[in-house]
């Protein structure tokens, strides 16, 4: 694969072709950018007053803002499981837990993911940030399509650094480049600004191939860290300073893409794992005019910002109000990359002509709602939500705060709805695949230092 790489990089740049031609032989670059925990209503350009975003309001601005946009799940791991496979968490049965430090088990390496699906393409593929998909041996980025990796395995907040005040927590965090434990506790303050620079890096690295950068920032997840340089700068307090940091870390992988004259082939795609942790008050962000958050099927907990840019290609100043997921990120690169679809049943589907402006797309398919600890939640069908535990209807473009119930009025639709969801989560639950168990420790979050 390596090998084919290389050969593949030396054949484009020695090619003597013109411009056009060129940027057509060459599939665009793709950068994605997914922060945890971040909220709808958390940046400028989504409407918060007081946390300044410059740089992600002129992605917005040059690009297309979604206002529908969902993870397939309110928490970390089967949202990011869904991201990278475009398969619904429970289909890969990622979808009962957060991985945490003493699960054996993570996302299948028979599943393809974004990264083998562009790396089969030749794509020189880099990750920086959290993964949270499984750490035994075998199950890390470097086993599921990425070339490099730095960041730290699973949650900032399955530390010691973290816990210490409470005295009951006995994992440790490490901080992990490649395949090795470079750090154990990692200065938290240092996480954004050592993804951002990784990042800017391998795009330097590797400006004559085309590459996938994915930089899954470990905040606004909590505890809250921001540089020195960013404390303080945001009248929302450090929640804000966070986002503003983040707001600067997609500033400089936008700057570099221009200095290496990349930017018009580049396609970029700023969103997050799902809404923000409101149990912790202001130390979390804000869904908005949305209700829920973090670990709920209330919209706060699932629609989530999402900025798409590509100059010339994505409409610039757009707002697109259509229903769209993160699942159907993967087909939709797939078809933008010229990447072959993997054999398997994907959950996602090819919006590319609503990327591009070339119409309305497919229309959306009914769309399954889960709780955090797996279980059938709700569907949403056009603009009606049905809420299986509470009972309750929504009709989601009228009433996008969900603050009024009209299930007493539409007593059909709301049995149609029910049947409709059980039907979905049957097909799924007969086409899971499995996830995979590793007995073998690749550290012990246990015993810091040991490997
Ligand atoms: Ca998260």
């Amino acid at each position: 694969m390596r090998h084919a790489l290389l050969t593949l990089g030396l054949a484009l740049s020695s090619i003597p072709t013109a411009g056009f031609a060129q940027e057509h032989e060459r599939p665009p670059n793709v950068i994605i950018v997914f922060t945890d925990d971040q909220g709808y209503g958390d940046l400028s350009c989504y409407g918060n007053p007081t946390i300044h975003t410059p740089h992600l309001d002129a992605l917005a601005a040059g690009g297309t803002k979604l206002t529908q946009f969902y993870v397939a799940a309110p928490v970390c791991s089967p949202s990011r499981a869904a991201l990278l496979t475009g398969c619904y968490p429970k289909r890969v049965t990622m979808h009962k837990h957060v991985i945490f430090p003493q699960f054996d088990y993570g996302l299948h390496t028979d599943e393809v993911t974004l990264a083998d699906l562009l790396q089969d393409e030749g794509y020189a593929t880099g990750m920086f940030g959290k993964w949270h998909l499984g750490h035994r041996p075998g199950l890390l980025p470097l086993d599921q399509g990425f070339q490099r990796w730095s960041g730290v395995p699973y949650s900032n907040d399955m530390a010691q650094l973290h816990r210490a005040k409470e005295n009951k927590y006995k994992y440790r965090l490490p901080y992990v480049e490649d395949r090795e434990v470079v750090e154990w506790e990692p200065d938290q303050r240092l996480l954004t600004r050592r993804a951002t620079e990784a990042a800017v890096a391998f795009i330097d690295d590797h400006k004559e191939e085309p590459f996938f950068v994915y930089v899954p920032h470990s905040m606004p997840h909590i505890p809250l860290y921001a540089s020195t340089e960013f404390e303080g700068s945001s009248p929302r307090g450090l929640y804000g300073d966070v986002i503003e940091e983040i707001d600067w870390s997609v500033g400089q992988l936008v700057a570099t893409l221009e200095r290496n004259g990349l930017r018009e082939n580049t396609i970029v795609l700023f969103t997050t794992d799902n809404g923000p942790w409101l149990p912790f008050k202001l130390a979390g962000g804000s869904a908005g005019p949305l209700r829920g958050g973090k670990g709920t099927n209330f919209e706060g907990g699932q629609r989530v910002p999402a900025i798409l840019s590509w100059p010339g290609h994505v409409p610039a100043g757009h707002v697109e109000r259509t229903l769209t997921t993160a699942m159907d990120v993967f087909p939709t690169l797939a078809s933008l990359c010229g990447a072959s679809l993997p054999e398997v049943v994907l959950d996602g589907q090819d919006v590319s002509d609503l990327w591009l402006g070339r119409g309305p797309g497919p229309a959306p398919k009914p769309f399954l709602y889960y709780t955090s600890d797996g279980e059938l939640a709700g569907v949403r069908r056009g603009p009606w939500k049905l809420l299986l535990e509470q009972g309750e209807l929504y009709h989601v473009e009228r009433d996008i705060s969900e603050a009024y119930d009209v299930a007493t009025q539409h007593p059909e639709l709301v049995l149609e709805l029910r049947e409709l969801a059980a039907s979905l989560d049957l097909a799924i639950t007969e086409g899971m695949r499995p996830t995979r168990t590793v007995e073998e420790l690749f550290f012990d979050p246990t015993k810091p230092g040991a490997q």
